[in-house]
């Protein structure tokens, strides 16, 4: 592939590093953000060995740093091919009436809002050029929903809502938009759903083989490799031993 760029979002741990990871070995300039900058740096210096690598940290609930930073971006790093949206998380997993409402917020800001300001921040450039990918990480949690899952479930549905309706408005301007939704993938996910609870976020993967990151890297780079004319709208993928959010084959141990 010629040389491209792309901006990933959420790109210090799970599947937002892994495609990192997988873009530089293939020579794709990359900016990263996420909120840890030490580990930002320590990421740079290890990809920055492949490609180039812009850092931005900023948290994207925060508007003012997302446009700022986003709408200031240096040559040769403002010219963005691919967008992938994939910073979020689930805080918490408790039945509605018991639920954290600085949980709700969080999903609620980071997920659905976060995801929006920074696609807003980048979508003029590629409208002006004609061109751009963006690729909205959502989950199997934004195609069924699940027992207490319910605000982190509504956000990823908000997801898959605004997937939809990108690629609707943004139909003719020659900019692709997709989904790909993960089942379960063994990242820092269940840590931070747990706050911190490393045998509970564990629990969630054992008995099973979950996903890896680099399987959901994977496809996005098989997403955004194809021919001009193919766009991959959405896609579900989920391990051999998941059937559903509630259906997993977990053996006992
Ligand atoms: P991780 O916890 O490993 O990664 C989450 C990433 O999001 C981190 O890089 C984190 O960076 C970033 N992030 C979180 N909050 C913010 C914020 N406020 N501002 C900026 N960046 C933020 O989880 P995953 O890799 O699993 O998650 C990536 C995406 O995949 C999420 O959207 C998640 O919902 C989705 N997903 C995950 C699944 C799973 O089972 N793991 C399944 C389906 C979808 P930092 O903390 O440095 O800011
Ligand atoms: C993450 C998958 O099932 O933990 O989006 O919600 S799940």
């Amino acid at each position: 592939m010629k040389h491209k760029t792309a901006l990933i979002t959420g790109a210090t741990s799970g599947i937002g590093l892994a495609t990192a990871r997988l873009f530089a070995r293939n020579g794709v300039h990359l900016i990263l953000c996420g909120r840890r900058t030490d580990r930002l740096k320590e990421i740079a210096s290890e990809v920055g060995k492949h490609t180039q690598v812009h850092l931005l940290s900023f948290d994207v609930r925060n508007k003012n740093d997302v446009f700022e930073l986003l709408g200031s971006l240096p040559h040769p790093f403002s010219e963005i091919d691919f967008l992938i949206n994939n910073a979020g998380n689930a805080h918490g997993l408790d039945p509605i009436q018991d639920g954290n409402t600085e949980d709700w917020d969080a999903m609620l800001d980071i997920n659905v809002k976060g995801l929006l300001y920074v696609s807003k921040a980048i979508l003029p450039k590629m409208i002006e050029r004609g061109t751009g990918h963006i690729i909205n990480i959502g989950s199997t949690a934004g195609k069924e929903v699940y027992p207490k899952g319910n605000v982190y479930c509504a956000s990823k549905h908000a997801v898959d809502a605004i997937n939809q309706g990108m690629r609707l408005d943004l139909n003719g301007t020659g900019i692709k938009v997709g989904a790909i939704n993960p089942g379960l993938v063994a990242t820092e996910f269940s840590e931070v759903r747990f706050k911190g609870n490393t045998s509970r976020a564990e629990n969630v993967y054992k008995g099973f083989t979950p996903l890896q990151a680099e399987d959901i890297a994977e496809v996005i780079w098989f997403a955004i490799t194809r021919p001009p004319h193919v766009n991959i709208a959405d896609l579900t993928v989920m391990c051999l031993d998941q059937a559903s959010s509630t259906i997993v084959n977990k053996r006992q141990e």
